[in-house]
């Protein structure tokens, strides 16, 4: 007999189907128009050999090895919870009482699950911030440097994180549409908080219909599906600011340039376009010029310039252009660049940032609230820019200098995560464990054994969403989810919420963390909270019994299409911007003002330190992308039989040119080695005409699987292990993953095993406690 519960993840809604006891399939939400293959995966992942079944804690530690102390090694003891508890009580008492709050990392950045009220990393802060604080993380490394940026130049970030102007308002207005990066369609396989309807997919297709002619700016064909007809455009990695200024300077040099509305609605064209027209340093940014950098012919650069002053254009890049050293730039140059086309605010014209980066994105949704646990306080402070992480390990009481402020690096002494995987996310792995290490303790709860648990010393097992109730929701979504709990917890793992009640209650704050209520009370409360809120917008929601039989609440659509800034655009002195000028600034006197010489008042072209055109390509004449999986999210899912059919030999794929791989004597299939000076992986060899020559591409995610000979060859393919930890700039300190040089050669060697997706070895003997 099998039972089926509703359910919701970020890779989508589902029916969770149950047979004694167990998860044996997820099939798709029949609300849910496109749902994605990712499902398939569910099941096995959540029965996995690597689910950690009890609480562990790192032999080494527990013989007093602290800081300094080389984590990884796999040698853990399982311990009871009411050890585990007592431990971790003690410690975080102990640090903050000899170290202080801030000495305690908690930001805790990560993806966590889908799910409101058991959302893993809220649920931390919220407990390290009622107990008295933690260094904590500021923005993300998906749009950092663009979240820092956009309020300066625009006033606000809705241009990147919704609602931007939506695809009705697409299908009926625009005629051209230039996509820097494509518009791909694996992206748009999630939503945080819980893909309810995969609207992307059909919402392409309609858009494609209304006979919009798409450009795909990218170094790869495959960032625009086929039905798309898209117009390939294969450009060098982290050159489009170029392009950007070469279509610009074949508009003012052609006089198409919208002087009116430069004029009205934006400020600091006065010294933009003399740095265009090269009056200002002595080059003229001519497509000439342009193409020697991007490899873009100039006929071609100029034919985009005059066909979007032609024709009613929308400009979109995808949120990677400024995952790169001064990505800033080319998301400002957009900007000054659908500026100098004036169609800023008008239907289906203008500029928005992630169209094909995440599912939701452009969907018509109403003004509504999302369900969410209330924002908890953090007293302690501190925060730093979360792509910084290695930096505040690595330089505790130095400065870092972000956007316009200047913070006082505090030491690190005890580094707490639940619902991220920094040894997924973040840049140049191999230095990372090194800050990492300098730690004296590491916290890490989680279902899987990930990199990051296999490197901390005291391992909490959590429960997966199926072992739980909750509440999926996102503002990108237009359906609230039940998600009702399926199958038992696995082995001795507990919700995140109530192992962090349990050590709340060991330092005597419980009643102020849980409020009194338990699991159920508190996802009435939080369901509450939510109708009340929609209410205010006219929305009438059903009452939680209702919503928890049904199954979902539906949301629905908006009556108007909806066009970002379109008040603006009519009356820019009635309806500024939140900006200093009130104006889109294409100029910055506060960016100006901060004094970095590596960003100025305005968007310039600035070669990164690493791609195709800087001298480190003679060593490493490939530009490595590592670009969102299409078989997994990040590093979740990937011990399922998704990503696994897609590996070679057990490695995660890299795509490269045939005649790239050609030119060493390299064939499909092959497992190859991809290194830099930063580290090394294995890979397994796809060969693909469409990605421009000189670039290969890899996806994220591959759990680090590190072999133990101290060179640290990653064995899976985790992109990671080369990838460069600088910041976008000062101004944004975003992550730089995608500035990236590498070679590649062939490996001869016998093939070392994959073994990260095994518990790892572990002693089993106790140790006196
Ligand atoms: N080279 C390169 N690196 C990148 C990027 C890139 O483009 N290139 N992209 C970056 C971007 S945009 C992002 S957003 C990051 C993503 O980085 P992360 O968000 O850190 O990646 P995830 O693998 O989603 O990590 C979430 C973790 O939470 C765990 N988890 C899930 N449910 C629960 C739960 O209920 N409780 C607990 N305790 N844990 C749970 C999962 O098992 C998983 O290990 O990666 C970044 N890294
Ligand atoms: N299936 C799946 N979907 C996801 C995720 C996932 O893990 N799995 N992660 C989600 C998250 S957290 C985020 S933040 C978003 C990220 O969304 P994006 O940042 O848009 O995703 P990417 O796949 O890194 O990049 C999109 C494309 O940009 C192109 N590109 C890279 N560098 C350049 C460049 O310099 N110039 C140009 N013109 N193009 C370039 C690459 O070819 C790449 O395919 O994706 C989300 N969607
Ligand atoms: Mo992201």
């Amino acid at each position: 007999m099998s039972e089926i519960r509703p359910h919701a993840a970020h890779w989508g809604s589902f029916d969770a189907v149950v047979e004694n006891g167990r998860l044996t399939a997820a099939r798709p939400f029949p609300r849910d128009p496109h749902p994605g293959a990712l499902l398939d995966s569910v099941p096995a992942v959540v029965h996995a050999e690597c689910r950690i079944d009890r609480p562990h804690i790192r032999a080494g530690w527990l013989r007093g090895e602290r800081a300094g102390a080389e984590r990884g090694d796999g040698d853990f003891v399982p311990v009871e919870w009411d050890r585990a508890i007592r431990l971790v009580a003690e410690e975080t008492a102990r640090v903050r009482a000899q170290h202080g709050d801030s000495s305690i990392l908690g930001g805790s950045y990560g993806w966590s699950s889908a799910g409101r009220f058991h959302h893993a990393k809220s649920q931390l802060q919220r407990f390290l911030g009622l107990g008295g604080g933690y260094t904590t993380q500021l923005t993300n490394y998906s749009y950092g440097a663009g979240m820092t940026l956009m309020p300066h130049i625009f006033g606000t970030n809705d241009v990147l994180q919704g609602p931007v102007t939506d695809w009705p308002s697409i299908e009926k207005h625009t005629r051209l549409m230039l996509c820097f990066g494509g518009l791909p369609l694996k992206n748009a396989l999630v939503t945080a908080g819980g893909a309810g309807a995969h609207e992307y997919v059909p919402w392409l297709r309609r858009v494609a219909a209304a006979g919009i002619r798409f450009v795909n700016i990218s170094p790869f064909r495959g960032d625009a599906p086929d039905f798309l007809g898209a117009e390939w455009v294969p450009i060098r990695p982290n050159t489009d600011t170029a392009l950007m200024l070469g279509m610009a300077h074949a508009l003012v040099t052609g006089g198409l340039e919208d002087r009116g509305f430069l004029a009205t609605h934006c400020s600091g064209w006065n010294k933009l376009r003399p740095y265009i027209l090269g009056g200002s340093d002595g080059t003229a940014k001519t497509p000439e010029w342009a193409a020697g950098i991007t490899g873009v012919p100039p006929e071609t650069i100029r034919a985009l310039a005059f066909e979007a002053a032609r024709l009613p254009t929308m400009l979109t890049a995808t949120w990677s252009l400024q995952r790169a050293e001064h990505g800033e730039q080319p998301w400002w140059m957009l900007v000054a660049l659908a500026s100098a086309l004036g169609g800023i605010g008008r239907p289906g014209e203008g500029v928005m940032f992630g169209y094909g980066s995440l599912n939701g994105m452009g969907t018509p949704r109403r003004e509504l609230p999302s369900v969410g646990l209330p924002a908890s306080r953090n007293p302690g402070g501190i925060g730093i820019p979360v792509s910084r992480v290695t930096e505040l390990l690595e330089r505790p009481g130095e400065i870092l200098q972000y956007n316009g402020r200047d913070i006082r690096l505090p030491e690190i002494r005890l580094i707490w995560w639940a619902g991220g995987n920094p040894f997924h996310h973040h840049q140049d792995l191999n230095r990372l464990r090194r800050g990492w290490n300098r730690a004296e303790t590491i916290i890490v709860q989680e279902p899987w054994w990930t990199a990051a648990a296999r490197h901390a010393d005291i391992v909490l097992p959590a429960t997966t969403t199926l072992e739980r109730n909750d509440i999926g929701s996102s503002s990108r979504d237009r359906f609230v989810r039940a998600m009702h709990q399926a199958i038992p917890s696995q082995g001795q793992a507990r919700n995140d919420h109530d192992m962090l009640a349990d050590i709340a209650e060991a330092l005597g704050f419980r009643d102020r963390f849980t409020e009194g209520r338990d699991e159920g009370a508190w996802l009435r409360h939080l369901y509450e909270r939510w109708r009340q809120g929609c209410s205010r917008f006219g929305f009438d929601a059903p009452d939680f019994d209702r919503f928890w039989t049904t199954g979902h609440v539906e949301v629905p659509p908006p009556e108007e299409d909806f066009v970002l800034f379109a008040d603006f655009a009519a009356d820019p002195a009635a309806n500024p911007l939140n900006t200093p000028s009130g104006k889109v600034e294409l100029f910055s006197e506060t960016i100006a003002g901060f004094g970095y010489d590596e960003i100025g008042g305005h968007p310039r072209w600035q070669a990164p330190t690493e791609y195709l055109g800087s001298e480190l390509a003679n060593r490493f004449p490939l530009h490595l992308l590592s670009f969102q999986p299409e078989t997994r999210l990040h590093g979740q899912l990937d011990p399922g039989p998704v990503a696994a059919a897609s590996k070679i030999q057990g490695r995660e794929p890299i795509l490269m040119h045939p005649e790239d791989a050609g030119a060493r004597g390299l064939a499909a299939g092959d497992v190859v080695r991809v290194f830099n000076d930063r580290g090394a992986c294995l890979a397994g060899l796809r060969l693909d005409a469409g990605l421009r020559r000189g670039v290969v591409a890899m996806a994220t995610g591959a759990w680090w699987d590190p072999v133990p000979d101290g060179k640290g060859l990653d064995v899976h393919g985790n992109p990671n292990v080369l990838t460069q930890d600088v910041g976008t700039s000062r101004l944004g300190q975003g992550c730089a993953a995608q500035s990236c040089l590498v070679e590649i050669e062939s490996f001869s060697a016998p093939l070392p095993p994959v073994t990260v997706h095994r518990a790892p070895s572990r002693r089993t003997a106790g140790v006196a406690s």
